[in-house]
């Protein structure tokens, strides 16, 4: 006894619903920092898995590892992302049905290693076949092409995703891996051609120097060592394109100042030289009769140069992703399910936050918005619904949040898309304004004008600032209308020469079907926001699972667990209302039918059919089984069960039920 204490005092306990305790924060944070120190960086709140970034390798991950936990129930081993894995996979295998991960946590608390394990896992433990095999290596082999093109080095993470990536692995009914489909969310194009001091552009810049073959290189005509590359030592720019410099002629317009560069542009670009330097320097006029075309100021020339840029690095990356998917398509009609893992950007503050740092932030947003709807609000009202007694656990709702910036008419990116109708006569200033009028009493939006005496010694004229679930984020208001206004859209003259590409990617990115001049292009933040609510809708039809990041430190270090850093996330990622609503709760919940139609064979007066009303089968069948009073509840519709190792022990019993049953068809065929 004493020795089991002195353990449990040394790596804590393995799933924080057994906590005594539980609902103190410190007590929580006690036992996250234990396990952490001991290199236990998997803690349970029932089967939401909490894990904290070790920042260093743990010897964990290995084959023996897999094997030891595929096929086994969940709360048997200690708590690991791959336990998580195959209770996923098993529960889709026997109800036959879709599920999703939900990875979160800020930026750089280990959402992509844990996406990759999870990857893993199922490429090791799915069964295997020559075909199997081939869809396997493909999944896997996504991920670091994905990775190269979309992740780059930030202040926060030296791997930081900058695209939002939710991938569906499919799979056949006996559980082999038979396809996959990847759909990618906004990535961030403004790193091309700027990032912020000690930032780097995307990996594959550097892969491409460094490591590129050398005919390659010769090819692209450039050479191996990146600092010779102004554009990447600056952290300037596309490679040739960026290096692409205007100078003003007697009258003040743009011209090309580097003949060299802008023949290798064009030769890469597979666009004559004329053509494109067209393109880059004037803004064609269609009048009634004539094409007029009307020169740019140096400033503008960069500008377009940019926007290009921009637009051909993000347009390749979808075509990249779609080819992806050609190569992932399942080929089999038949009926599949599904995993889903969803692994997004995480919550971002900097020192200063733009239009990309709005976006990721409000994608956060939405993914606690349905965190809550899926797991404190929905299972309340279940209760409640049910029938069930239940003392309500009260929560921070961030609706008030999703609804500031996405409400129509008078959200802020309705406010913008306002603005935006508006060329020649919105500023950056007229918006700010209009957000103070519309929005101004708003308790999570503050302003210079709109703030208290300490408020406005922290805040310039120009900011805004959001009070955001995860904390508050000063927004500079310049880069996000300015963002916004230019719309990261390249003209119809620009889209126009790229269409006299002739390299078949690049032609293929700039369809001649678009853009049409005519209608108003939605703008980027409303293409992310309708984004957003499809996959909501995507994860909504299927059973959530979650996996909660924490950082332990600012530092990227190993073995340093700042407690004031870690209890914010924990605050803001709602893990103590879990808590208790799992605590008071019940983990597993099935209609009587379906639970009836499982385990009928496991007692005799429900064995072959039950002839009363399902519930009433549920009653005898738990009677039958031995069921303690206070672990189980009957609702209207649903038999509740509170803990996991109540279920499993019936599981294990009905696996037992049905080898028997199939030894015994086995035994009474024989020899037929
Ligand atoms: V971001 O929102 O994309 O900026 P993530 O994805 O949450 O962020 P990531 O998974 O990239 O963070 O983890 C950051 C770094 O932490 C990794 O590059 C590893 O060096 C380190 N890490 C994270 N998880 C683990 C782990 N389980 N074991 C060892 C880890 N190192
Ligand atoms: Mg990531």
């Amino acid at each position: 006894m004493e020795a089991s204490l002195t353990a449990r005092d040394r790596v804590g306990i393995q799933d924080f619903v057994l906590l005594d305790a539980y609902t103190s924060e410190s007590a929580f944070l006690d036992n996250l920092r234990k396990r952490f120190h001991e290199n236990l960086i998997y803690t349970y709140i029932g089967t939401l898995l909490v894990s904290v970034n070790p920042y260093k390798d743990l010897d964990i991950y290995s084959k023996k590892q897999m094997d030891t936990y595929m096929g086994v129930n969940f709360f048997e081993l200690p708590p690991h992302i791959y336990a998580l894995a195959d209770n996923v996979f098993r529960t889709m295998l026997s109800e036959f049905n879709n599920h999703f991960i939900l990875i979160s946590g800020e930026s750089g608390a280990g959402k992509t290693e844990a996406s990759k394990k999870i990857l893993q896992f199922y490429a090791v433990s799915c069964p295997s076949t020559r075909l199997l095999n081939n869809i396997r290596d493909r999944l896997l082999l996504s991920n670091p092409v994905l990775e190269a093109f979309g992740n780059a080095k930030t202040l926060k993470n030296d791997n930081s995703s900058r695209f939002g990536k939710y991938m569906d692995i499919e799979f056949d009914h006996r559980g082999g891996a038979v396809g996959g489909h990847i759909l990618s969310y906004l990535l961030e194009k403004s790193r091309v051609v700027h990032q912020n001091h000690g930032e780097r552009n995307f990996h594959i810049f550097y892969q491409l120097v460094e490591g590129g073959e050398e005919e390659l290189l010769r090819w692209l005509g450039l050479e191996r060592n990146c600092k010779n590359y102004r554009y990447l030592v600056l952290q300037r720019d596309v490679l040739h394109l960026g290096n692409l410099k205007f100078e003003a002629d007697a009258r003040g317009y743009a011209t090309v100042k580097n003949n060299q560069e802008m023949q290798w542009v064009s030769k890469l670009l597979g666009i004559p030289g004329q053509v494109l330097q067209q393109g880059l320097t004037h803004r064609k006029i269609e009048a009634k009769t004539e094409e007029v075309f009307s020169p740019f100021s140096v400033e503008h020339a960069v500008y377009a140069r940019d926007a290009l840029a921009k637009a051909i690095y993000g347009r390749t990356f979808n075509w990249l992703v779609n080819k992806i998917n050609e190569s992932l398509a399942n080929q089999d009609s038949s009926r599949k399910t599904v995993i889903g893992l969803l692994d997004i950007y995480g919550f971002e503050v900097f020192s200063v936050n733009s239009f990309e740092q709005f976006c990721i932030n409000y994608c956060n947003e939405k993914l606690q918005q349905l965190f809550i709807q899926l797991t404190l609000k929905s299972e309340q009202e279940e209760y409640e619904l049910e029938g069930i007694e239940w003392e309500p656990v009260p929560y921070f709702n961030n609706k008030i949040i999703c609804d500031l910036v996405e409400e129509k008419f008078r959200g802020i990116i309705s406010l913008l898309d306002e603005e935006c109708l508006r060329p020649g006569e919105a500023t950056d200033l007229t918006f700010l304004e209009k957000m103070e009028e519309k929005i101004g009493g708003h308790p999570h939006f503050v302003t210079h004008k709109l703030g208290d005496k300490n408020t406005r010694k922290t805040l310039e004229r120009g900011d805004f600032r959001l009070l955001h679930y995860a904390g508050e984020v000063t927004y500079c208001v310049i880069s996000i209308s300015t963002a916004f206004l230019t719309n990261n859209c390249i003209s119809s003259a620009l889209h126009k020469v790229m269409q006299h590409s002739k390299n078949g990617i690049i032609k293929h990115c700039f369809p001649s079907s678009e853009p049409d001049t005519k209608k108003r292009p939605e703008t980027v933040v409303t293409q992310f926001k309708n984004s957003l609510v499809g996959l909501t809708e995507i994860l909504m039809s299927k059973e959530p699972w979650y996996v909660r990041c924490i950082k332990p430190n600012e530092a990227k270090q190993p073995a340093r667990f700042d407690d004031v850093l870690v209890r914010h996330q924990v605050k803001y990622l709602g893990l103590m209302e879990h808590l208790r609503v799992r605590r008071a709760g019940f983990a597993y919940r099935r209609k009587y039918e379906i639970f009836l139609q499982r385990y009928k064979a496991l007692c005799p007066d429900t064995w072959p059919n039950w002839k009363g009303t399902p519930a009433e089968g549920v009653r005898c069948l738990i009677k039958h089984l031995g069921y303690k009073t206070d672990e189980y509840k009957f609702g209207r519709t649903k038999i509740f069960i509170r803990h996991p190792r109540t279920l499993f022990a019936t599981e294990d019993a009905f696996q037992v039920c049905k080898h028997q049953l199939a030894t015994r068809i086995q035994a009474k065929y024989k020899g037929w």
